[in-house]
């Protein structure tokens, strides 16, 4: 027990440092609005407020719990730890995703060996899918998930403490502001 909140405490502490570094070049997305006088491709950065002069990026991100990580019982407690680290849930569903979705979202790995095991595997029973918006988002969800391995994966991290392996690892995260901005229009378009 007191081991599992020194493991937290240490992924709170990534994701402080993950909210408190510099957002240059992470082009946070905003709410709707491209900045006045942006040019066409450059995202809004939405600056919310000064913490130790470390100017922070509000953004949004996309997550999906995977479907062991739901069959398991694990929604609730992944969830409270967005919460907990004062992340705000902005969507939020249960799905059973389709093949068609399925594939959009994996676009990228389009190709990959394990692209068929992987699209079969996350449709193979519901997912939830969610939202969440708070400062640096994008970089700190990354953190508070972890390395793509469970067994790689660093201490407190969602996927080190409820993912099985390299497949079936909990949860997805997307990992740029434009992934952020890609997934969130397949899963919940009605947002942008
Ligand atoms: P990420 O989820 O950490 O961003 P990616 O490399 O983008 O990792 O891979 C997407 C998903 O594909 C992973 O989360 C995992 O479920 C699955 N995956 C990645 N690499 C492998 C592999 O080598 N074997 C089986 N599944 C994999
Ligand atoms: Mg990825």
């Amino acid at each position: 027990m007191r081991q599992k909140r020194a493991e937290e405490a240490e992924a709170a502490e990534a994701v402080k440092r993950a909210k408190a570094g510099s957002s240059a070049g992470s082009g946070g997305r905003g709410r709707r609005s491209r900045k006045r006088g942006a040019g066409k491709g450059e995202v809004r950065k939405e600056r919310t407020k000064r913490d130790g002069g470390v100017e922070m990026a509000k953004e949004r991100t996309f997550l999906m719990i995977k479907p062991e990580a739901v069959e398991r019982g694990h929604v609730g407690e992944i969830i409270a730890r967005f919460e907990r680290c004062g992340f705000r849930l902005v969507a939020l569903r249960m799905e059973k995703l389709s093949r068609e979705k399925a594939e959009k979202q994996y676009e990228e790995h389009r190709g990959k060996d394990f692209f068929e095991s992987l699209v079969s595997y996350i449709c193979s029973a519901p997912v939830v899918l969610f939202v969440v918006e708070g400062e640096n988002a994008i970089s700190a969800a990354r953190k508070m998930v972890g390395a793509t391995d469970p067994k790689k994966a660093a201490k407190g991290t969602i996927r080190a403490d409820f993912g099985i392996d390299v497949q079936r690892n909990a949860i997805h995260a997307a990992d740029s502001p434009e992934k952020a901005e890609r997934e969130i229009k397949i899963h919940f378009g009605e947002l942008l």
